[in-house]
């Protein structure tokens, strides 16, 4: 199979941009009236409008041509059928066997993984009804009133996303994340809680990571302090993990660990036990309605044809800006503050898994690929950095995200966000021309001469383009449904270019790095080896630290 971007479809394409890159949505809307029904796509409780996009049906046509060239659909079926598709590391990808709630099997290496799925999730079903009831107590009898997660990357991101976006729905007890190995987070955390009534679930799929056992020795310390009894520890931590001998070397229980496996990738991992934080805070009832809206997403992935398919009209769209319209970074951007965790949780999810320079066979690619991911909450974005996205010298795609119900909604202000946010669209979508802007100065009664000067500055050159999500209510299955499409919108896309979105080597070099240099800093002595700036900060570390 030749090399994509040496395929007659990416000829097409590279063609095709010539013909768009002139075209304005302005025009394209006023040309054909039908263009939001026929742009628009309904599933698993959510509804994409993608018609704000710089695309024809031609354009979409030559994508889905594209796809096919990438054997999209071979890939698919790879993926759900427990092939090693992540082929650096040799495992196979299945964090949609972790949400199946189909009743068929799942096979890896000719061993259905479906039961063990079902044991863990039973067990945290179990271990979370009896946290939130009050039976499982503390080793002063108390029962549980907060409880800290301490775990990193994948194993921090998609919990703590998932219980802040269903906080409506939290009546459990409050939970805490701790990421960072800077002492000021758990520190903090900690002084604020009460260790008579704290659980720690550490969570870390090796149980290696150095800030997770860092700050899992220091959450045990002060537990111990609090408690004044090894014993305590058994009362007070549970372990999330795929290595068993490492939990219990820690110091945990292993009758209190809860398990997953290699075939879940980090970045994946929320739907496996890795989750158990969103069953405490929310029930196991929530937790297992979040896996079947993402289950449902992955039906809908799996069965629709590519022009009615809401993951691959994602990804396409992506390919589309990032190698043919030459945009460089992709805002998220949730009318919702539900979702403000959303964006960081996206930014992992696109970055570490797209975020490659080779392909899977380890040659370098000749097209970019992963855009810089990022975003905030709507209108606090809108008094920030819009400005650029509105008037700045790049294309930036953006993501609009809204519920049509807010739960909070008692004085109407639910409608002030959504008009934002649809106002917003239509303003990146439209622009106002040179002669609109001077038009408006001059009704408003400005002399000619000033309006001429300050017309430009209010041009906004519209044709930028944006997808605007919308679900009828933010709760457990719309949220699984949204996640699952953009974990499907990054696998169509690291298809496309041909890349392992299963990896992340890229964080390798500068954890052995650190490694190199802790027992520097802690012994005082730095290497001549390093360069000259690595030693110019270290020997200023030294000089300037206090005892
Ligand atoms: C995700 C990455 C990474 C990982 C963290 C924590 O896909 O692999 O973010 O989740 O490095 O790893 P552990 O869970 O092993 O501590």
């Amino acid at each position: 199979m030749p090399a994509i971007h040496d395929t007659p479809q990416w000829a097409a394409l590279n063609h095709h941009r010539e013909v768009m890159e002139p075209r304005h949505l302005r025009h394209l809307f006023a040309e054909d009236p039908q263009r939001f029904e026929q742009m628009t796509l309904r599933a698993a409780g959510l509804m994409l409008d993608y018609s704000k996009n710089r695309v024809t049906r031609n354009t979409l046509e030559l994508l889905f041509e594209l796809a096919e060239a990438a054997d999209l659909d071979g890939w698919i079926r790879r993926m759900f059928s427990g092939d090693r598709i992540n082929n650096t590391e040799g495992r196979a990808v299945l964090h949609v066997a972790l949400r199946n709630r189909s009743g068929r099997p799942v096979w890896v290496d000719g061993e259905d993984v479906m039961p063990k799925v079902e044991r863990v999730l039973e067990h945290m079903a179990d271990f979370s009804r009896r946290v939130r009831s009050g039976e499982w107590v503390g080793y002063t009898g108390r029962a549980i009133s907060d409880v800290v997660n301490i775990g990193i990357g994948g194993s921090n991101l998609g919990p703590k996303m998932v219980c802040r976006a269903l906080g409506h729905f939290h009546d459990g007890p409050r939970v805490h994340f701790v990421s960072n190995v800077d002492p000021t987070h758990v520190g903090e955390t900690l002084a604020r809680l009460d260790p008579e009534t704290t659980l720690f679930v550490v969570a870390s799929k090796t149980f290696t990571t150095q800030e997770t056992l860092a700050n899992a020795r220091a959450a045990r310390a002060w537990c111990l302090d609090g408690l004044g009894d090894e014993a305590a520890v058994a009362r007070h931590f549970v372990a999330v993990s795929t290595h068993a001998e490492r939990v219990a070397e820690f110091g945990i229980d292993t009758a209190n660990m809860f398990e997953f496996w290699d075939w879940v990738g980090g970045r994946y991992s929320l739907w496996s036990a890795i989750g158990l934080p969103i069953c405490l805070a929310l029930g196991m009832e929530r937790f297992v309605a979040l896996l079947e809206g993402a289950h449902a997403m992955d039906e809908h992935f799996v069965t629709a044809a590519p022009s009615e398919n809401m993951p691959v009209i994602l990804g396409l769209l992506g390919i589309w800006y990032t190698d043919f319209l030459g945009t460089t970074s992709q805002a998220i951007l949730p009318y919702d503050q539900y979702l403000r965790h959303l964006p960081a949780y996206l930014q992992q999810l696109e970055m570490e898994s797209n975020g490659k320079r080779v392909t899977r066979d380890g040659q370098p690619v000749a097209y970019p690929t992963a855009p810089v991911i990022w975003g905030e909450p709507g209108t606090d974005g809108q008094h920030a950095f819009y400005q650029l996205i509105h008037q700045g010298t790049q294309s930036i795609p953006c993501d609009f995200i809204a519920a049509v119900n807010n739960p909070n909604d008692r004085l109407g202000m639910h409608a002030m966000l959504l008009a934002n946010c649809f106002a917003q669209s239509e303003a990146l979508m439209r622009g106002r021309s040179h002669e609109e802007a001077l038009q408006e100065l001059l009704q408003q009664g400005m002399a000619a001469e000033a309006a001429e000067a300050l017309a430009p500055h209010r041009v906004f050159p519209g044709n930028r383009p944006s997808n605007t999500l919308l679900m009828e209510r933010l709760e457990p299955r719309t949220l699984g449904a949204l996640i699952a499409l953009y974990e499907h919108k990054v696998f169509v896309q690291g298809v496309i270019w041909g890349i392992d979105s299963f990896d992340q080597w890229g964080v390798e070099l500068g954890k052995q790095l650190a490694g190199v240099i802790l027992p520097e800093l802690e012994q005082g002595l730095v290497r001549d080896s390093h360069d000259a700036s690595t030693r110019g900060l270290l020997d200023y570390c030294l000089r300037h630290r206090r005892p």
